[in-house]
């Protein structure tokens, strides 16, 4: 077979591959199931913290969480850029994202709070940890990431199943939201992107600078209660 017929061949079979992966098989759905699982486990472990703190000291470091399944689609894309097959062996071992919860926490210290109280749980297994708040992004990104490991229950057996969970604060998530917007309008000019990337730089300082004054005056108020 020459190059081009076998480029021609590895493409038919890549689409081949890429249409059963969308197709619903109860293989696939059962996979993309155990995602689903691990991430109303996680959800339900951050909303318990929240009502523990609500009760024990008035206060609820979580504003609220957001989750998400990664698509299909998605989940192709980024398997064959890392140039992996598209098997679902390959998927449990490579991608960590696939379940994510972003979890907004009113103040920086409650983020790691947060993180210590759930870490701490004997059922959960630390990954990776990225501390993107004491190490910005170049792009001005603040977030701590953790990927971890729960367990799911199922019928006959029990599953450990790993996720991706950030943590910010609302500041840190009011501003990765317009960023992820802006970052996606094309087609400008090498200069007005470099414009617009000092902008969001600075933006970002002025939302971290925001956090440190909120956080100010919240001990503050916690040393006049
Ligand atoms: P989506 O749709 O948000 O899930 P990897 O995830 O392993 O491919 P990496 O770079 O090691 O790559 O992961 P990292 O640094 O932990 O960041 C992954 C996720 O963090 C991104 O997911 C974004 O959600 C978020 N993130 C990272 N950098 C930025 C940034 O500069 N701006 C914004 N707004 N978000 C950021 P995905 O995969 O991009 O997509």
């Amino acid at each position: 077979m020459n190059k081009k017929v076998r480029k021609e061949v590895r493409e038919v079979l890549q689409n081949i591959d890429e249409d059963i992966w969308e197709v619903e098989t109860i293989p696939i759905k059962r996979f993309m199931s155990y995602y689903t699982c691990a991430m109303m486990e996680l959800e339900t472990k951050f909303k318990v913290l929240n009502q523990e703190f609500s009760l024990n000291y008035d206060k609820n470091p979580i504003d609220s969480i957001k989750t998400r399944i990664k698509s299909k689609a998605s989940i192709a894309r980024k398997i064959r850029k890392r140039g992996l097959p598209l098997t679902m062996d390959a998927i449990e071992e490579n991608l960590s994202d696939i379940a994510g919860l972003r979890v907004i926490c009113s103040f920086p210290e409650d983020v790691y709070l947060v993180e210590k109280c759930l870490l701490a749980q004997d059922d959960i297994r630390l990954i990776q940890r990225k501390d993107y708040i004491k190490n910005p992004k170049p792009s001005g990104y603040r977030s701590l990431h953790l990927i971890v490991e729960v367990p799911i229950f199922l019928a006959d057996e029990k599953k450990w199943v790993r996720a991706e969970i950030q943590l910010r604060t609302m500041a840190m998530d009011f501003w990765a939201s317009l960023e992820h917007k802006l970052r996606y309008k094309k087609n400008l000019s090498q200069e007005m992107e470099k414009e617009i990337a000092e902008g969001l730089q600075r933006a970002a300082d002025t939302c971290f600078e925001l956090d440190q004054q909120m956080e100010a005056i919240h001990d503050k108020v916690k040393k006049e209660l």
